[in-house]
C-alpha cells in the first residue's frame, strides 16, 4: 500500500532531497562539459578525440561550430534504460510492446522558470496547464518522429512524458535509442495484487487518534475496483448517488470488464481506507485485467488522478500492487518516477 501524503517528519527529508538533486545537476553539469568527460566515454586521450574527427582541422575562433558536433556526438553515446529482454526479443522477431519515457526537460524547464517547482501553490492550475501544454508538444514531435522511425504509438498520457508504442525491429529500436526525444524504454510489465504492507506505512493508528478523518478529501484506489452496491459504501446505485455514497468515481482503465470489482481486492482495500479515514470519499480505478494489471493502464489511472486532483481534492493515491522483484535500494530508474514525480506536484500535502 503507497500512501503518497508524507508524514511530517518527511517534509526535512524532502527538502533535503531536494538541495542533494539540486547538487546532483550541477555536478552532473560540471562533468558533462569537463575533459573528464572524455574518460566516461571511453576516449584516453585528447588525440583519440581528435581521431574520432571531434576538433579535427581546428581553425581559430571555430568554438561556436564545434559545439553541436560534440553534443551530437554525445547523444549518440547517451546511455539510456532499456532491458535487454526487449532487444532480445526484437533480435529473434518479435515485435516489442513497451512504455517509452520522452525526454520533456523543455517543458520542465518553462514549468521551472515561472518558480511553479519551487512555489507551486501560487497557482497550482496555472502551472499544471502551462506544463500540459509544452507536454503536448513533446507528444506532436514525438508523433512525427515515431512515423520516420516506423514505430508505432498506441497510447500517449495528457500530463506524463510517456508513451505506449510498439517496436517492429532492430532498425526502429536504433532509432529510438539514439533520438534525443527519448530518455528511457521500458517493458509494459504485469503487476500483482498485494496488501502485505498497509496501515504501519501510512502511520497508522497515530494519524486516526490524531483526529484526521479525511474530511472533504478524496482516495484514489488503483486496483480491480469498487463494488460500491455494498451498505458499507453507501449501497450506491452510480458513483456519487445517492448522496452519502462514499465512491464519487469509477473508472475502467484496463479493457472493461463490466464489473465493479471482478476480484474483490480493490472493495477490501478501499474499506481499509474508509476504515482509516471514514469521512473520506473513493475513487475507484480499475487497472486490472483478471489477476494483473499492465502499466500502461497503471499510467492512464495515475494521469487521470493528475487531471482531475482538484476536482476531488485527491490526497492520496493507493497502488496495492507490486512485482516479484525485490529492491533493497529507492528505485532511481523505475518506470513509476515520472508519474510519481507528477503526482507529488499535485497534491497539496506533498508539495
Ligand atoms: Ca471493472
Ligand atoms: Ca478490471
Amino acid at each position: 500500500m503507497v500512501f503518497l501524503r508524507p508524514a511530517k517528519g518527511d517534509i526535512n527529508m524532502k527538502q533535503k532531497r531536494e538541495k542533494l538533486s539540486i547538487l546532483l545537476i550541477i555536478t552532473l553539469g560540471i562533468l558533462i562539459f569537463t575533459p573528464s568527460d572524455a574518460t566516461s566515454l571511453g576516449i584516453s586521450s585528447l588525440n583519440e578525440v581528435t581521431s574520432l574527427g571531434l576538433f579535427e582541422n581546428k581553425p581559430e575562433n571555430t568554438q561556436q561550430s564545434e559545439k553541436p558536433k560534440f553534443i551530437a556526438f554525445l547523444y549518440n553515446q547517451k546511455k539510456i534504460h532499456l532491458p535487454e529482454s526487449i532487444r532480445q526479443n526484437l533480435s529473434k522477431g518479435k515485435e516489442q510492446v513497451a512504455i517509452v519515457v520522452l525526454e520533456n526537460s523543455d517543458a520542465f524547464q518553462s514549468f521551472s522558470k515561472r518558480n511553479y517547482v519551487k512555489q507551486p501553490h501560487l497557482d497550482k492550475r496555472a502551472a499544471l496547464d502551462d506544463y500540459g501544454n509544452h507536454l503536448k508538444k513533446v507528444r506532436q514531435e514525438f508523433v512525427e518522429f515515431s512515423i520516420d522511425a516506423n514505430v508505432e504509438i498506441s497510447r500517449s498520457y495528457q500530463y506524463l512524458p510517456m508513451a505506449l508504442v510498439n517496436i517492429p525491429n532492430d532498425i526502429a529500436l536504433e532509432a529510438l535509442t539514439k533520438s534525443p526525444k527519448v530518455k528511457g524504454i521500458y517493458e509494459n510489465e504485469m503487476m500483482s495484487l498485494f496488501l502485505n504492507e498497509s496501515l504501519p506505512l501510512i502511520n497508522q493508528p497515530e494519524a486516526s487518534i490524531l483526529g484526521a478523518q479525511g474530511e472533504g478529501t478524496t482516495v484514489a484506489i488503483v486496483d480491480t475496483g469498487v463494488d460500491y452496491t455494498r451498505a458499507e459504501f453507501g449501497s450506491c446505485t452510480s458513483p456519487g448517488v445517492p448522496s452519502a455514497c462514499k465512491v464519487v468515481h469509477a473508472q475502467d482503465f484496463a479493457p472493461d470488464d463490466l464489473k465493479l470489482d471482478a476480484h474483490g481486492h480493490g472493495t477490501n482495500v478501499a474499506g481499509i481506507s474508509l476504515g482509516v479515514a471514514p469521512s473520506t470519499k473513493i475513487a475507484a480505478l480499475d487497472v486490472f485485467s483478471g489477476n494483473g494489471a499492465y502499466w500502461d493502464d497503471i499510467l492512464a489511472a495515475l494521469d487521470w488522478v493528475v487531471v482531475n486532483q482538484a476536482t476531488y481534492n485527491i490526497v492520496s493515491v493507493n497502488l496495492s500492487l507490486g512485482s516479484s522483484i525485490r529492491n533493497t535500494s529507492p528505485c532511481v530508474d523505475s518506470i513509476a518516477v515520472e508519474p510519481f514525480s507528477r503526482l507529488r506536484s499535485v497534491i497539496p500535502a506533498c508539495l
